[in-house]
């Protein structure tokens, strides 16, 4: 038995989001996976972005940390840094991820430090009421491309697989089981793991008809370790895959962090930055 349910993970505060929207079902599973893993709130940091998604911090007991548009990796990994032993889950949408904030992830895939990263694709900015995002198809008409947008959309599992994000998925909000023990299995990988998590929007992009007859479970004799079959299966369009396309495991950047600071002490200890700082004066 689990000490804490999934229903006490969830704070007294009542979400803001539109009835139906899809981040109910990610909240739900996010509290059923920390559930599982009898996680201690205490140990629990969320951080987000800015956006619909980025509300949900204070929905989940835990220290929580609102963070500003795009920018939510860099603060994610400067917490696991700060202090390892914590479990740090960024979370967001796909314009905070993809657009503002796309510039983090190869470099976030490069450290590989362990935090679980939870985007929610709605393929739309919801809280600024609407704009196309880069997960939006193209020629999507919006008040503020009413003609079309003429971008084609990202690929983020294709993109993630491309940059080596140690821990691949996707999932969809409305298959909250599914989704909560993806988030379980990327607890367990020790290292940067991506979940892109459709999550529609009922508002500005209700996706809730079209979704389900397109959504595919990945095969079971897929073999996640192998880079090239996860990108062949992340550019087939003729389904929407379901699951963990690409794992592998590799030394986290806080390890190898904490090895530097060794490799200075051996070396005559780490320099003082107040005497740093007194070169200059
Ligand atoms: C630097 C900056 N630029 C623009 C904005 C306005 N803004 C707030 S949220 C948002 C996009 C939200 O879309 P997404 O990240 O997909 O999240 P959703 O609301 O759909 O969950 C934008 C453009 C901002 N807050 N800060
Ligand atoms: S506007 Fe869209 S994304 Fe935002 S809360 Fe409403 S349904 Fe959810």
């Amino acid at each position: 038995m689990p000490k804490i349910s999934a229903q006490e993970y969830k704070t007294k505060i009542e979400p803001v989001w539109c009835p139906g929207c899809g981040d109910f079902g990610v909240l739900q599973a996010i509290c059923n996976a920390l559930s599982a893993k009898d996680v201690d709130p205490k140990n629990l940091v969320f951080a987000s972005g800015i956006g619909c998604s980025g509300r949900l911090p204070p929905y989940v007991k835990s220290y929580g940390f609102h963070t500003v548009h795009g920018r939510v990796l860099p603060i994610a990994t400067g917490i696991k840094i700060g202090n390892p032993n914590l479990t740090v889950i960024a979370v967001g949408g796909d314009g905070d991820a993809y657009a503002i904030g796309g510039g983090h992830i190869p470099h976030t895939a490069r450290r590989n430090p362990d935090i679980k990263y939870i985007v929610m694709d709605n393929g739309t900015y919801g809280l600024t009421k609407g704009q196309s995002s880069p997960t939006s198809p193209a020629g999507m008409k919006t008040h503020a491309s009413p003609y079309g947008t003429t971008e084609i959309p990202l690929t983020p599992i294709a993109m993630a697989i491309a940059y080596d994000v140690s821990f691949v998925a996707r999932a969809y909000s409305g298959k909250a089981k599914e989704l909560a023990e993806i988030i379980t299995k990327a607890m367990d990988h020790r290292g940067f793991a991506l979940i892109n998590v459709i999550s529609p929007c009922i508002t500005f992009y209700n996706t809730y008809k079209e979704l389900p007859p397109q959504l595919a479970a990945i095969p079971e004799d897929h073999d996640r370790t192998n880079r090239a079959k996860a990108f062949e299966l992340a550019l087939d369009s003729s389904k929407i895959h379901l699951g963990i396309f690409y794992q592998h495991e590799r030394p986290t950047y806080e390890s190898r962090l904490h090895g530097l600071t060794d490799k200075a002490g051996e070396s005559g200890g780490i320099p003082r930055l107040d005497e740093i700082l007194l070169e200059f004066t």
